[in-house]
Formats: C-alpha cells, sequence, structure tokens
C-alpha cells in the first residue's frame, strides 16, 4: 500500500503477511491440471468440509467462481435471478452473458434480499417461448448495499420456493465469512440451501489470490472442465492455496475487528454535511455513503478525500463506499473519517 495514503477503497487490497508468505514458501506443490497438488486438494477439501459439500474447486477469482457456476446451472437462452445491485449483474462484465448466453432478471430486494414472494413475480411459466428460469443467485454479504447480511429466513423460504419450482439456488459468497462471524450462523448452515456457493479468501481473509466453489461431486467435475475453458486451470498452485489454507485458520475470527472499524468509521462519517448512511446496512466491513444531497459528483468527492490522504471507492452512481480490512488499524481508520470530515466542511 502506498503509505501516503489510508486505503479504504476495498478489503482486496491486502497483502500476505509475514506468516502467510511463510506458509506460502512451505508450500507443497505440484501440477493441479493433473489434480496432484496436495495444497490445493487440501485446500478444497477443507473448504467442502466446513461447507457441508462433496466436493470443491479452487478459481483464481471470485468472478470466476461465480460465472463458472453460472456456466455449469445453465442453458444458452436461460434466464437467472439476482437483485439488481448483485455482483454477478453489475461487476462482472457481462460474463452471465458472454459465457453463458443467459439474461439476468434483476430483483430491486432491500438492503440487498429479496423475498419469496418477490422471486415467485418474476419466476416464468413454463411456455415454449419463454426463457426457463434456470438459477437464483444470492449474494451474502451483499456488498452494494453496504455489506449487509442476508436474512436466514428469506434464504429459507427462498429456497423452499426454488426447489418447489426445480430452480438452482447459487450463493455469491465473496464475503460469506463476515456474515456468519457478524451472526455465528455458521457457514455450513448457509451453504445448505444453495447448490453452489462460492467463497472468497482474498476479501477480508487477507490471501493474495483465489475463491473455491462448493457443491456435489458432479457439480465440481462439471465446474473443472468449464475452469479450464475460462483458462482457470492453474498449475503449481499449491504456494496460492497455502496462502487460503493460513487464512481460514488465522484471519477468519479477527473479522469481528474489521466491522468494529466500520462501525467506527460510518458513526464519524455520518454526520458530515450531505453524507447519509443507513443505519441498517451497519453490519459488517462495508460502508455505503449517499452522497446525493453534496451536489457534487462522487469523481470530485474522491479527488477531494483524497486530497486529504484516504482513498475511498464509488459504491453507485451517487455513492461512495469504504471497506474496512486487515491491512487498516482502528485509529488509521478513525483518522480517516477526521479527515474526510475536514475537507468536507
Ligand atoms: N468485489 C470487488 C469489486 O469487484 C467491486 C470489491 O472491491 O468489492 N462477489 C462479490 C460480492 C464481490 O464483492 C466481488 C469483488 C466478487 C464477487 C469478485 O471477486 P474477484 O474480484 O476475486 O473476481
Amino acid at each position: 500500500m502506498d503509505n501516503r495514503y489510508i486505503d479504504l477503497r476495498s478489503d482486496t487490497i491486502t497483502r500476505p503477511s509475514p506468516g502467510m508468505r511463510a506458509a506460502m514458501a512451505a508450500a507443497e506443490v505440484g501440477d493441479d491440471v493433473f489434480g496432484e497438488d496436495p495444497t490445493v486438494n487440501l485446500l478444497q477439501q477443507t473448504v467442502a468440509r466446513r461447507l457441508g459439500k462433496e466436493a470443491a474447486l479452487y478459481v483464481p477469482s471470485g468472478t470466476m467462481g461465480n460465472q463458472v457456476s453460472i456456466k455449469v446451472h445453465t442453458q444458452p437462452g436461460d434466464e437467472i435471478i439476482a437483485e439488481e445491485g448483485a455482483h454477478i449483474f453489475n461487476y462482472e462484465t457481462g460474463g452471465a452473458a458472454f459465457l453463458s448466453s443467459v439474461q439476468v432478471h434483476t430483483i430491486a430486494g432491500v438492503r440487498g434480499a429479496f423475498t419469496a414472494e418477490d422471486v415467485k413475480k418474476v419466476i416464468r411459466p413454463r411456455l415454449y417461448y419463454m426463457p426457463r428460469t434456470r438459477l437464483l443467485c444470492l449474494e451474502n454479504t451483499h456488498n452494494r448495499a453496504g455489506g449487509t447480511i442476508y436474512p436466514l429466513e428469506l434464504i429459507r423460504e427462498t429456497c423452499d420456493l426454488a426447489r418447489a419450482e426445480g430452480i438452482m439456488m447459487h450463493l455469491d459468497g465473496a464475503r460469506l465469512w463476515n456474515a456468519c462471524v457478524a451472526t455465528g450462523i455458521q457457514p455450513i448452515e448457509y451453504a445448505s440451501y444453495f447448490d453452489s456457493v462460492s467463497v472468497c479468501l482474498s476479501k477480508g481473509l487477507g490471501a493474495p489470490v483465489g475463491s473455491v466453489i462448493v457443491g456435489s461431486e458432479q457439480f465440481i467435475e462439471q465446474a473443472r472442465h468449464y475452469r479450464k475453458i475460462f483458462g482457470g486451470g492453474m498449475r503449481q498452485a499449491g504456494v496460492l492455496a497455502a496462502a487460503g489454507l493460513y487464512a481460514l485458520e488465522h484471519n477468519i475470527d479477527r473479522l469481528k475487528d474489521d466491522h468494529a472499524k466500520a462501525r467506527a468509521f460510518a458513526e464519524r462519517v455520518a454526520e458530515v454535511k450531505g453524507f447519509s448512511i443507513d443505519p441498517l446496512t451497519l453490519q459488517t466491513n462495508i460502508i455505503i455513503i449517499n452522497v446525493q444531497e453534496t451536489d457534487r459528483t462522487t469523481d470530485d468527492l474522491l479527488a477531494t478525500i483524497r486530497s486529504k490522504g484516504v482513498l475511498l471507492s464509488t459504491g453507485g452512481y451517487t455513492s461512495l463506499r469504504a471497506v474496512s480490512h486487515l491491512d487498516v488499524t482502528l485509529e488509521e481508520v478513525i483518522t480517516a473519517a477526521d479527515a474526510i470530515r475536514e475537507a468536507m466542511m
């Protein structure tokens, strides 16, 4: 990180710690395209076990985890359902259309979540001239909504409906660990409602690279096929997988510190004139600041804030985003919030 700045753009910006680097250096490796990398295999077994699924596959990114999953679950011309702020819909460069030739039907949720009733309204009747509703994608925590936790009862009712209708369920769990730490709900409980789950090691957990998808043996066998087609077959990837294993062991419980940092930041920044933060979204490590009432563009605001030594990103057309993470202390987060307040006076 550039030391002149307190960087709150994302929890993806963290760098591997000395302990993580030592684990990477010591990793046993083999050729993972032959399935022979023992560290990758161990990571896959570990995540499959933690999420209660038959099998797992290590992939280079969260985007690939989602896109490979969509590819396995769908046929060209199918329709998938996602919340309108979903990463899959907004930030994966139209991957679902490009790679799987499916269209996305969006639902405007409340803080990133929708109800079974909302889903019922958009499931297509089985008529030959309509697309087939094939897959429901949920995101937990929900990035664009502000790191919000998907309420378990809504997951349950949506899952019941999906099962009854023969619709598959995929979870973009890039930050599922944050939801687990904040609620005390086990990853295995969340995962039980889904046919596939993608979890990231390179967000709050601090690994430099990597995500893991889990599902049935059959799902993972097909996912491995598409991972190769999408260019994600890696060779001696154990050096990277070792970082993931280290992250799972050392960096989950401490996510609660990131949540506390985010809250401290939000409390201070919410006082800035023209800024507003929905207090109900203060659940994990992402803060979305609505700046509409400042009458300034997000680019302009980002530049002003940057000039005071703080880096934020955008959270939408009229909002800024701050994300707390492993490489920023509570003191730094408070300093950043104070600098923003000063810049906006
Ligand atoms: N999100 C990134 C940006 O792409 C916005 C970030 O800085 O938060 N699902 C969710 C919910 C995500 O937030 C992200 C990354 C992904 C998937 C994709 O992960 P990567 O970046 O590994 O492809």
